[in-house]
């Protein structure tokens, strides 16, 4: 080998070998901590075991041949051996017991199966929506709802850069969660290996999974469907916690959401400053995934903010366009996930930001208004 290859090998040795590296180095999949991923794994494991057993058999037997029947020893071929009981009857008997490994493989996976498309008696529903790029949570027994970004504070360096959110999904242990399965985009798919499997999110389709998580803790996955240039930046965050967090921390949410509603539909008029600082944030978690940090997006997938037509034209068309979307584009409808106050602070903030400068200040009451 050339000095040059060897050099590139030692380099590949010495990244995947390096102490960092290898101290979190794991080969297999992460360790199961709920039944349905525990069969799962249990039958991949069968799989492999099955799969090793046969390779180092066929293995010894081409080595063993290779030597024994090799010319320099002066081996012949036996030209009768399909003449003998054992010419004969091997045909038979080889695919025989290959085909009973096949069959008891086929069995457990089978028994699998049932149990995965077992989604009966739920004590927990959590409705999983992907879109371009995040993910909602809807808690249909508590009308909880929940958005899950991608937490974009994490340095490329970290371990946990492209698998961090900015909210986590709370469940509790010890439950029988189902979860329902959509999209409103195109295809997407939730998959936590540690809890469930994965399954596809089809829009205008409901796929069911379910888990019981056993143990308390928190769990990563990614969106496992390939759904555009932002597919990397929508991981999963689940922490699983007690019943009795579980409830207080339900309890917190639905108080949190009354006083909210009850602050966006107070007839208050806002400052500009603080609209600008709710703006920022609703804009940080709803909007920048497509219309980028400084507002200059993507063109021409998505449109710059900053200088735009829109954002620095007539209010009436800026507030039609966030709360009744572009129907044929990714350009959602907020009206039904933002509410009144939400809206105007982004809309203000939109007008005002990244050197807009218009000026213009819109109130909740605006948006109450201009909705239909
Ligand atoms: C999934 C990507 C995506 C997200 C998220 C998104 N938009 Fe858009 N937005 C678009 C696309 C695409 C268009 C262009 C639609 C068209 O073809 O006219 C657009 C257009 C706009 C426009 C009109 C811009 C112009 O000059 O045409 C405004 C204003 C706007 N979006 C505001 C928002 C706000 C506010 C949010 C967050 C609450 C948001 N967008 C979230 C994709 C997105
Ligand atoms: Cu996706």
């Amino acid at each position: 080998m050339s000095k040059r290859g060897l050099g590139w090998l030692n380099g590949l040795v010495t990244s995947v070998f390096a102490g960092g590296v290898m101290a979190d180095w794991e080969i297999n999949l992460p360790e199961p901590v709920s039944p349905v991923t525990r069969e799962i794994f249990d039958l991949h494991m069968l799989t492999a075991g099955v799969a090793l057993v046969i390779m180092i058999i066929v293995t010894a037997v081409i080595m063993y041949s290779l030597w024994k029947h090799r010319k320099s020893a002066g081996f012949e071929a036996d030209q009768h051996f399909h003449e003998s009981g054992f010419g004969k009857w091997a045909w038979v008997f080889v695919p025989v017991v290959v085909l009973g490994i096949d069959l008891s493989i086929a069995g457990k996976a089978a028994k699998v199966f049932d149990l995965v498309e077992d989604t009966t008696k739920p004590e927990l529903t959590l409705k999983v929506i992907g879109s371009q790029w995040k993910w909602t949570y809807e808690y249909l027994e508590d009308d909880i709802r929940l958005v899950a970004n991608l937490n974009r504070d994490i340095p490329e360096t970290d371990p946990l850069y492209l698998r961090d959110t900015d909210h986590r999904v709370i469940l509790p242990v010890d439950t029988r969660i189902r979860f329902l399965h959509t999209a409103t985009d195109v295809l997407h798919a939730w998959w936590v290996p540690a809890l469930a499997y994965k399954k596809d999110s089809i829009p205008g389709y409901i796929n069911e999974t379910w888990s019981i998580i056993e143990k308390e803790g928190v769990y990563r996955g990614q969106c496992a469907e390939i759904c555009g240039t932002g597919h990397a930046f929508m991981p999963i965050v689940i922490e699983a916690v007690s019943k009795e967090k579980y409830a207080a921390w339900v309890q917190d949410k639905k108080l949190a959401a009354a006083a909210a509603l009850v602050e966006a539909s107070a007839d208050k008029v806002w400052s500009k400053d603080d609209l600008m600082a709710r703006g920022q944030e609703v804009y940080a978690g709803n909007c920048l995934a497509c219309h980028q940090a400084e507002g200059q997006g993507v063109p021409p997938v998505f449109p710059a903010l900053k200088g735009g037509l829109i954002t620095t034209g007539e209010i009436a068309g800026h507030i039609d366009i966030v709360l009744n979307g572009k129907p044929g584009t990714a350009m959602a409808a907020w009206a039904a996930q933002l509410n009144d106050l939400e809206i105007a602070a982004v809309v203000t903030y939109e007008r005002n930001a990244w050197g807009n400068d218009t000026g213009d200040v819109v109130q909740p009451a605006d948006i109450k208004a201009a909705r239909k």
